[in-house]
């Protein structure tokens, strides 16, 4: 009864491996570098996914779920976790479906896939940073006075989030100003489990030559 995430060090499929390991799901992780595409094990993403994109995960019955926000919400649902798993006939779902869906298009694919990418200019890039700001109050005013972005416990949603502050930095982005979100992001990624995750996984994109990470 495990499933299987095709794992590229440090991008988004970082995000379902902290829901599974928040939310004490177990998962096979098979690796892959994002920049050839290549599993650790043989074949190609492509294999799995035509869009040569993580996340992707394959369930038990070889069934493939993909896109992040989709596998992480999976993942959620397979947690025996009382205060991580979230019942869809629950109204805190969908407030959790919506956070999930705002770190999504607000911004993992509205900023981080434009200023990662060699598509756009640098001059493109900068206008695309500037949408942050706005996106920071917003999470900023929710997290004044709650630890977590449902309340006082971790859940899916907060998976996606972390991740993205993950590579914050790296897009040159600034929520420094932001304190309830600095806290977040401290108290986020000191989490025990997730600071391992990031430790093996700046490792292991080292090692692959992926650079997901440049030093
Ligand atoms: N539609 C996917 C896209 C996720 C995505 O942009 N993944 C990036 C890594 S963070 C990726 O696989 N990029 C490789 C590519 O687009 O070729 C989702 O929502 O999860």
């Amino acid at each position: 009864m495990t499933a299987t995430l095709y794992h590229a060090p440090l991008t988004c499929s970082l995000a379902a491996r902290i829901a599974a390991a928040e939310g004490n799901v177990p998962l096979n992780i098979e690796y892959l570098n994002l920049r050839t595409k290549e599993l650790e094990n043989g074949g190609s993403l492509y294999d799995v996914n035509p869009l040569g994109q993580v996340s992707t995960l394959k369930l038990d019955n070889n069934e493939i779920i993909t896109e992040t926000s989709t596998t992480i919400l999976w993942l959620q649902s397979q947690s025996k976790d009382p205060n991580f798993h979230i019942s869809p006939s629950s109204p805190e779902f969908y407030q959790m479906a919506r956070w999930v869906a705002f770190c999504a298009t607000e911004l993992h694919k509205q900023i981080f896939r434009v200023v990662f990418y060699p598509e756009a200019t640098d001059e493109v890039k900068d206008r695309v940073r500037d949408l942050a700001p706005l996106r920071f109050e917003v999470l900023n005013k929710h997290l004044s006075d709650k630890p977590y972005l449902l309340g006082d416990h971790f859940t899916a949603a907060d998976a996606y989030l972390t991740w993205f502050f993950v590579l914050s930095k790296n897009a040159q982005l600034d929520p420094s100003t932001y304190e309830h979100l600095v806290a977040y992001q401290e108290r986020t990624l000191n989490r025990p489990l997730i600071r391992e995750l990031i430790e093996s996984d700046r490792a292991k994109d080292k090692a692959m030559n992926q650079q997901i990470i440049p030093e």
